[in-house]
């Protein structure tokens, strides 16, 4: 299991001139992105974000990181950490434990050995977000990866990434985030909006209001 750090950024002409000097482009690729929540959207209210992508689940669950210092809030503040877990059975079972009670009376373990219509059916989960990303990657230094994202919705954003084990460093995974947007110019101070605050906002407003009032985005 990783902790995924990152901050993200508007891509300039300026900026993308300098990523294209000083970074390694490490390629391109195309993928379509499944959301999925319950009607009442008890998953995204609480800042579980279960996803499928090129056929693989996924679940960015919060992880608390403290009071940040003085001298780190900035950069603490840019940025955004989950824990990601990718094995579905655990899955399964962590999303059953955030909705509680919901999923009636079948046995998940059971679910995992079959279609993915069943468990989300049986954990009443619907999808709320599809979209396609075209992202092209680069690499400014070992460990930190910069994507470019283009959405199909017409949305465009960067995103600095460090990936660290889970109980890893999160304060020198944003040091090592803040120096990179340092080299590429970056010196913006507010938060970037993701790929799904843009789409909620647009395809689902009353979603977006209740992740809005819940402090989730
Ligand atoms: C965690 C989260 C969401 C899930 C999508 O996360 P994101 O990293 O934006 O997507 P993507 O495609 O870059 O995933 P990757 O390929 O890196 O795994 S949707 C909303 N959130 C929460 C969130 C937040 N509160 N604030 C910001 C700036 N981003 C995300």
């Amino acid at each position: 299991m990783s902790v995924e750090v990152e901050r993200k950024f508007l891509c300039s002409e300026e900026t993308l001139k300098i990523l294209e000097k000083i970074g390694v482009c490490i390629g391109q690729r195309e993928f379509q992105d499944q959301y999925f929540d319950s009607p009442g959207f008890e998953l995204t209210l609480r800042d579980f974000w279960l996803r499928k992508r090129k056929g693989c689940w996924e679940l960015k669950c919060p992880i608390s990181t403290g009071e940040p210092s003085e001298e780190q809030s900035l950069a603490a503040k840019l940025c955004t950490q989950y824990k990601e877990i990718t094995n579905l059975p655990e899955i399964q079972q962590r999303v059953k434990k955030v909705i509680k009670g919901t999923c009636g009376d079948r046995d998940i373990e059971t679910a995992s050995l079959q279609e993915d219509e069943l468990w989300l059916s049986q954990l009443n989960l619907v999808c709320f977000a599809e979209f396609t990303t075209v992202r092209r990657s680069f690499t400014v230094e070992e460990g930190v990866q910069i994507d470019l994202d283009q959405a199909d919705f017409g949305y465009h954003v960067g995103e600095i990434e460090v990936l660290i084990p889970e109980g890893g460093d999160v304060h020198s995974a944003q040091e090592k985030i803040r120096n990179a947007a340092q080299k590429l110019g970056l010196n913006g101070d507010e938060r970037v909006e993701g790929k799904m605050n843009v789409y909620l906002k647009r395809y689902h407003p009353e979603h977006y209001a209740k992740l809005l009032s819940a402090h989730v985005l």
